[in-house]
């Protein structure tokens, strides 16, 4: 077993303990505790981050970010075949689709949406979402996703989203064109076969995983690394024992930003 375990206060376990072991506090921290608990964490950062970015953007500082003070960078601007033009990353539409109260600024809340949209429960960013999807498939420029375009591009991120532990790792063709004409002709709630903006909504958040997705990875694996009586759930005690997990689990990401992230958690 690794030595960091002797540089961590076993003291900060403690008081991290009953933060986590919320619903319910009965002694035990599930799957689902420490994935709630990681999205309360990591919603902070984002939102903290955004509150920066903010600053840089809100040029006549009052609160709000307008279209007009969100300046695309030179090169978007300048050229129209651009990855980032095309994205729609700038358009306007994906402004106004952030732009919740319809007063053509965005407060921070907003804001936060805007840049990360996948996070977003706003369901006019969601069907945003789905159009620039809609417009990135659509190859023959029908406005709508026909069963090739489903097949070769959104079908594979919307498979391995769910089905991580599948059998074969190079599945041949053939064997999932029926899986995914069973999940297109789910989706084709009209029937017409074809895939509208919203009949892609079911499977937005597949297409772009967002945070709850890395979230539960993480929590499965700190369980998977920790659940030392394999009864699904950590004690404090199996904790204590296996502390270089939360450790790296919880600091991993960025130190170098700034201290804001947990430290303030645990003083
Ligand atoms: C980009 O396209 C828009 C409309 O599609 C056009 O109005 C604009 O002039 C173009 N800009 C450049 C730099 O080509
Ligand atoms: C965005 O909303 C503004 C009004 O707030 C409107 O004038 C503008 O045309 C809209 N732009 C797009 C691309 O929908
Ligand atoms: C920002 O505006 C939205 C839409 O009006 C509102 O729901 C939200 O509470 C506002 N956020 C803040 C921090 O005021
Ligand atoms: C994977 O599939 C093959 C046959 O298709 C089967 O023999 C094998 O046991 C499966 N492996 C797992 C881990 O399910
Ligand atoms: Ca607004
Ligand atoms: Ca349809």
């Amino acid at each position: 077993m690794m030595r960091i375990s002797s540089t961590l206060p076993i003291g900060w376990l403690v008081m991290l303990f009953p933060k986590i072991d919320a619903d319910p506090a009965d002694g035990f921290v599930t799957e689902n505790e420490l994935t709630e608990w990681h999205l309360q964490q990591a919603a902070k950062e984002v939102l903290h981050r955004s509150m920066r970015e903010m600053e840089v953007h809100d040029k006549n500082h009052d609160g709000f970010v307008s279209f007009a003070e969100y300046e695309p960078p030179s090169w978007v601007k300048n050229d129209n075949n651009s990855f980032g033009y095309d994205m729609g990353w700038w358009k306007e539409e994906h402004f106004n689709a952030s732009d919740a109260n319809g007063d053509g600024l965005l407060n921070i809340t907003e804001f936060n949406d805007f840049l990360h949209p996948s996070d977003s429960k706003s369901p006019k960013l969601l069907h945003w979402l789905c159009k620039e999807e809609v417009r990135e498939r659509d190859t023959d420029r029908d406005g709508k996703v026909n069963f090739d375009e489903f097949f070769h591009g959104l079908f594979d991120l919307v498979r391995n989203y769910d089905e991580e532990d599948h059998n074969s790792s190079h599945p041949s063709h053939d064997s999932l064109e029926s899986p995914a004409r069973h999940l297109f002709s789910q989706l084709d709630k009209d029937g017409d076969r074809l895939l509208s903006e919203e009949e892609l909504l079911p499977i937005i958040g597949k297409i772009h995983p967002s945070e709850r997705y890395y979230a539960k990875q993480q929590a499965d694996y700190i369980i998977s690394q920790a659940d030392s009586d394999k009864d699904g759930r950590l004690s404090l005690l199996e904790m204590i024992e296996n502390p270089y997990v939360f450790y790296s689990a919880i600091f991993s990401e960025d130190e170098d930003d700034d201290d804001y992230e947990y430290h303030d958690e645990f003083r």
